[in-house]
């Protein structure tokens, strides 16, 4: 790679549902302009885009990977991306500082579907984008079909910017609608120019039509001339179009073979022509900063497999050098990646991609400047965790290393998450599906050398009383060498309303129980509650200590929470012990097309529905509200997405707790053993 003298740049994400060939066309695109010399495949696993192990294994690409080359006297970075919506929050990280998207997609109309979170991002953001429509190579391509798909899913119009040339249903070429010339594909060679295929050209016309029409909403002087019948010059479409697309007015698509480079060199020249320059996108995404200070954003963060911390950051303004210090951290180098290997460099300048290293404390998104105090820019939104496993490390003495190996792997996935749960005690992993998990546990286990068995997370189930017992009696008297223990108390208890928990009274008249023994009462209490007769933490319960006696000698503090313990453990499974489990508030997010389905499988899986209506936000999708159990969300998003073509989504919060119907509790205290 040359030295920069006076080069222009351009970031540019490659997006696009998994399996559509986004680490194909950046392999092709590296190969195109020159920087490797011989192009990988994910097959072999040899491209750039997949070099991390965890993407290799899987032949899908798990984490964002970026790689430089020089195109025309421009530096192109590009962030291939994953397309699984499991790892959506990569690729939500990386758009963040990109100039532009190209979204990959594949001529078929399900998968373009699937694009209708990926447009509204980027329309909500609004990151320009353009369509590179792929595998154009395939049997049976319905490129009218995939174009009206694409229309359906994205918010802002298309304009064709090439016509394709199809024989014997293979992509041959393409017409350019600007210069109105055509082109014919070459394995291994650049595209010739042809002669304007002449069967083509009432199609092609009505095509372009329609291309000027949409570029003329934008344009009043595109439009005087078309209502003229006046031919615009080309520079005049290529400013709209660059314009146009610089503010995600409108998307052009593009139509190619990435595994053949076909399509791959007339992308190239749009993003050279009509993508926006880093300084327009940064002016854009600095708007009301007035410092001028050096200011970048981390779109990722790597752990590498030497376990060195990398930091890959878009500059947004002055220069970054080798040891500058970003938010009080010193950064430990300069890098230029290339998927997995790293280029020492010795500055970085506003519009470029880099990797820093060991920049302690800093994670993925935040701001980074020698400002202070600290500007800080707004970030992708974070996912919310929606499948969780209970993990043990498969070695014992291994669970002490566990915290701080899994604060890397947040850092480096902010849509991972885990707790403790205070009541079943086990490690909870929490991630976007099962996908998602599976790779954070690969790299826990090579990365820290840290093997993980994995099993359902259980309910966090709760009991509680129906019915009211009086003067349960417990009396705990010991005797033991010198002198004894003693303690005598009676107990009314009581169930509470649901929510309410604990409380504990006293109505003890004439020192029957003396003062200072009274905590202990409720001690001994508390700890029989922690463990109900069922198994379970025992909530919504009073107890009220009515009567008791004691001895001069003999009774303390611990005797009398024994005495309550024994109280307890007579009176609770009087009081008809009953299982409690948390329900969730769902909201779930789906195309409106999909709302019967999604209906159903709540109701299906003792869902209570609250109501849905369209949202306003989002035309064509619905926000369903519902009770849901807890015990029926291990797989819920599994299901959500298999019935919405993997787009479905689901908020969720604790609500309450309910009892479990009876039929259903039999089962669950049966396989807990009952819970002894
Ligand atoms: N027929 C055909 N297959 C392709 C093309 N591009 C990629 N593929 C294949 O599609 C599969 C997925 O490609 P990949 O680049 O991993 O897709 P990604 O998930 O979007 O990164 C691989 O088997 C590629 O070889 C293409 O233009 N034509
Ligand atoms: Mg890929």
């Amino acid at each position: 790679m040359s030295e920069r003298v006076n080069m222009g740049s351009r970031n540019v994400a490659i997006v696009g549902p998994y399996l559509s060939g986004k680490t194909t066309l950046l392999e092709s695109l590296l190969f195109v302009t020159g920087v490797i010399s011989r192009k990988g495949s994910v097959k072999d696993g040899n491209t750039v885009g997949d070099s991390a192990a965890e993407s290799r294994d899987r032949q899908m690409t798990v984490e964002v990977s970026a790689a430089c080359t020089d195109y025309n006297n421009t530096r192109f970075t590009f962030i291939d991306c994953p397309g699984s919506v499991e790892f959506a929050q990569e690729t939500y990280n990386a758009l963040m500082g990109v100039d532009a998207a190209i979204v990959v997609c594949e001529p078929i109309r399900e998968r373009v579907l699937t694009l209708a979170p990926l447009f509204k991002f980027l329309d909500d953001w609004e990151i320009p984008h353009l369509v590179f429509v792929n595998k154009m190579d395939r049997a049976n391509i319905h490129v009218l079909e995939t174009l009206h798909a694409l229309k359906a899913v994205s918010s802002r119009p298309l304009v064709a910017h090439q016509y394709p040339i199809i024989q014997a249903e293979q992509l041959t070429g393409f017409i350019d609608m600007v210069s109105e010339q055509a082109y014919q594909y070459h394995s291994g060679a650049p595209a010739d120019q042809i002669p304007f295929p002449e069967h083509l050209k009432e199609e092609e016309h009505t095509a372009r039509a329609e291309m000027l029409e949409a570029l003329a909403n934008f344009d009043d002087h595109l439009l005087e001339e078309l209502l003229e019948d006046i031919e615009p010059p080309q520079e005049e479409i290529l400013k709209d179009l660059k314009m146009e697309l610089g503010a995600d007015l409108v998307v052009p698509v593009f139509f190619g073979v990435a595994e053949q480079d076909y399509g791959v060199r007339p992308l190239l020249e749009a993003l050279l022509r009509e993508a926006p320059e880093p300084e327009t996108t940064a002016e854009r995404r600095l708007k009301g900063i007035t410092s001028k200070a050096p200011l970048a954003q981390v779109l990722k963060t790597y752990y590498t497999p030497q376990g060195g911390k990398l930091s890959l950051v878009r500059v947004w303004q002055g220069k970054l050098t080798d040891g500058i210090v970003l938010n009080g951290v010193r950064a430990g180098g300069l890098y230029r990646l290339m998927g997995q290997q790293q280029q020492s460099v010795n500055e970085a300048v506003a519009g470029e991609i880099v990797a820093l290293s060991r920049m302690e404390g800093i994670k993925t998104g935040d701001t980074i400047s020698t400002e202070q105090p600290k500007i800080v820019l707004s970030k992708a939104l974070e996912l919310e965790p929606v499948y969780a496993l209970a993990i043990t490390p498969e070695k014992r003495n291994d669970e002490v290393k566990l915290s701080s190996a899994i604060a890397k792997l947040l850092e480096e996935d902010p849509s991972l998450a885990w707790e403790q749960h205070g009541d079943t005690h086990e490690v909870i992993l929490w991630g976007q599906g099962e996908i998602h998990l599976q790779v954070a546990l690969d790299r826990l286990r090579r990365k820290y050398n840290l093997p993980m068995t994995t099993h359902l997370p259980q309910v966090p189930y709760k009991e509680t009383i129906r019915k009211p017992v009086t003067s349960v009696h417990g009396r705990y008297k010991h005797q033991s060498g010198g002198h004894g223990q003693f303690g005598d108390v009676f107990l009314d208890i009581k169930p509470l309303p649901r929510g309410e928990g604990f409380n504990f009274k006293e109505t003890i008249v004439g020192g029957v129980v003396p003062r200072q023994y009274i905590p202990g009462v409720e001690i001994g209490v508390r700890e029989f509650l922690a463990h109900g007769p069922l198994g379970f933490p025992v909530v919504d319960v009073a107890v009220t200590l009515t009567n008791g006696s004691y001895h001069t000698v003999d009774s303390s503090e611990q005797a009398f929470k024994q005495a309550a313990r024994l109280a307890m453990q007579t009176g609770i499974p009087q009081a008809q012990p009953t299982l409690l489990e948390p329900i969730l508030r769902v909201q779930v997010t789906t195309p409106s097309e999909f709302t019967a389905k999604v209906l159903q499988l709540l109701s299906g899986r003792r869902g209570q529905i609250l109501g849905y209506e369209g949202r306003h936000d989002w035309q064509g999708w619905d926000n369903i509200s519902a009770y849901l159990p807890q015990a029926e969300m291990q797989n819920f998003i599994v299901e959500l997405r298999s019935l919405t073509l993997g787009v479905g989504s689901f908020h969720w919060d604790y609500d309450h707790l309910q009892e479990v119907p009876e039929k259903l509790a039999e089962k669950v205290l049966a396989s807990n053993g009952n819970g002894k």
